[in-house]
């Protein structure tokens, strides 16, 4: 049974945004079975964690004698290994790959930078001067990817890991208000988030905040 890493206290009080969560629903999707180990942030920091993960992060990923890290490599690894994630048609599967890609280094990065500010930087002064502009570059993408999802329900036919990762780069903006702008791409985070395997996922990921909380 493979082993993932995840915080011990997830700083977003249990919605699900850190990375470990796009691998638990890639696992719960295939049906495949897991084993969680939580860690402090110090406890990431360590010689040990960093064994497995150069940059003292979560999520890790260790099956008999593979250890991974990067989310994105973990997702793959699990849908290349598993039915259910990857079309089997050469040029669909290419293209969901693409996907994945086009979630991690096209759409998270101005997503990821706009969150940052709205968790770290609303008390500088330059916030409020700063904040239309990190705005804007969500926006541009939020409306490229519109336009190519349509009236359709997942990116490229089936659903796919390459839709696994987009929702889960795109949900980091619930609480922004700028999903509101886009109805398409609302639906479309809505719809995977109403996944059966998604709800288990974010389930496990609760539970563990929720007994931190407790203790
Ligand atoms: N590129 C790597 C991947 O995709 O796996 C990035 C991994 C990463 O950023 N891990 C973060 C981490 O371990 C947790 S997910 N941080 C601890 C550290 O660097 O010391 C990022 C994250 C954290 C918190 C929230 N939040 O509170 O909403 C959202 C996302």
């Amino acid at each position: 049974m493979p082993t993932i890493t995840a915080f011990e206290a997830s700083p977003d009080r249990g919605k699900g945004h850190a990375r470990d969560m796009r691998v638990r629903w890639a696992l719960e999707e295939v049906g495949q079975p897991y084993d969680v180990r939580l860690l402090s942030f110090a406890a990431m920091k360590q010689p040990a964690h960093r064994a497995l993960h150069p940059f003292g992060q979560i999520p890790t990923y260790e099956d008999g004698d593979l250890t991974l890290f990067e989310s994105g490599a973990i997702v793959l690894h699990i849908a290349e290994h598993h039915d259910g994630l990857l079309p089997k048609d050469a040029n669909a599967r290419a293209r969901a790959v693409a996907w994945m890609f086009a979630a991690l280094s096209t759409v998270e990065p101005p997503i990821v930078e706009l969150s940052m500010a709205m968790m770290f930087e609303r008390d500088r002064s330059w916030y409020a001067e700063r904040l239309p502009g990190l705005q804007e570059h969500v926006r541009i993408r939020l409306g490229e990817l519109s336009r190519r999802l349509g009236k359709a329900d997942w990116l490229d036919g089936a659903f796919s890991a390459g839709d696994l990762m987009m929702v889960t780069v795109l949900r980091r903006l619930n609480t922004s208000g700028l999903l509101d702008e886009y109805p398409d791409i609302a639906a479309y985070v809505a719809r995977g988030e109403a996944r059966p395997a998604f709800r288990r996922a974010f389930e496990a990921q609760l539970a563990v905040f929720n007994a931190a909380s407790r203790s």
